[in-house]
């Protein structure tokens, strides 16, 4: 069952700002307690400009829109949540299991609510050595499918980032670089890669939607917001974490689903917590720039 909470359901019946949160960045992306603080402030930084945030989440079996604060606190510090992808939602909403959203499955739940915009830390991507693993996340398919306005921080610097990009071009995303000429990599907020397009405000970037939507195109539009010079993780230093923890998660044979959260795991142990730090930050500061484009999206269509 899809359970829209209240707030969330008056506020998309009046047509205002709402903003998608994706709940496996909880229960796989970051160690409790540091992922519900982190989750709550990223709500509350929504909140704060007026818009309205929807964390989503499955709780046994129910698909729910709206997470309570109760509800992100156990998802924070539950064993045994299973990592929901488009292939894992009818089997753990059929089983009545507990389940967190990537952004693939948030993606979805957030379109068949009626929301527009969704925030994340990173997307998936095209995994490095993708050419004799297949490794590519699910969350390219739902963003070349699926029509939502996604803000992340780049592709995850894990990834194969050049492979990544090219995929977007090959599905027809349009990937907006916002303030920048360069890819951000999630720690870094630069790169050496250019984004195809550069919008600098968020009316442009709710502009770009509404035509996106006018000519019926379904592929969502992939904004990349840098994460701030401050809290940008030098990336010499982060090459070298990112080469160690591949190195350890092949030695161990890890890989599909558990890979992901296993390297981040990995690098927040490498960096002794700096790259927790970024993760942090960077995800506070989509917050904001989703939120903003949500308020944009809502008076463009008033
Ligand atoms: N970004 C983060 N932390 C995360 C993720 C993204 O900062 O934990 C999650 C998202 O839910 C994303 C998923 O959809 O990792 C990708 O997993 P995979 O590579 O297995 O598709
Ligand atoms: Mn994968």
């Amino acid at each position: 069952m899809l359970i829209i909470n209240k707030k969330v359901q008056d506020a998309l019946r009046q047509n205002q700002a709402v903003v998608a949160l994706e709940s496996t960045i909880i229960s796989h992306g970051m160690p409790y307690p540091t992922n519900v603080k982190v989750a709550l402030e990223v709500e509350s930084t929504i909140n704060k400009t007026g818009a309205i945030a929807a964390t989503i989440g499955i709780i046994d079996g129910d698909i729910i829109v709206g997470m309570t604060h109760e509800q992100i606190e156990e998802f924070g510090s539950r064993q045994g949540i299973v990592k929901v992808s488009g292939r894992d939602l009818a089997y753990v909403t059929s089983k009545k299991l507990w389940g967190s959203t990537t952004v693939a499955a948030t993606m979805i739940i957030a379109k068949m609510a009626g929301i527009d915009v969704f925030v994340t830390g990173g997307i998936g991507g095209v995994h490095r050595g993708a050419e004799l693993t297949y490794d590519v996340s699910n969350d390219l398919d739902e963003l070349s499918k699926t029509r939502l306005i996604v803000v992340c921080a780049g592709p995850k610097a894990i990834l194969d980032v050049e492979k990544t990009v090219e995929y977007l071009e090959t599905k027809g995303v349009p990937l907006v670089g916002y303030q920048t000429d360069t890819l951000p990599l999630f720690y870094t907020r630069t790169s050496d890669i250019n984004v195809p397009i550069r919008l600098d405000t968020p009316q442009d970037i709710a502009k770009l939607y509404v035509c996106q939507a006018e000519m019926e195109l379904r592929p969502s539009v992939l904004v990349a917001n840098p994460i701030s010079e401050e809290d940008s993780v030098d990336h010499v230093k982060m090459d070298q974490w990112i080469k160690e923890s591949l190195t350890k998660a092949k030695a161990l044979g890890i890989k599909g689903k558990e890979e992901t959260p296993f390297l981040l795991k990995k690098i927040v142990e490498l960096s002794g917590g700096e790259s927790l730090e970024a993760n942090t930050k960077l995800i506070i500061n989509n917050a904001k720039l989703g939120a903003e484009i949500a308020l944009s999206l809502a008076k463009e269509r008033r």
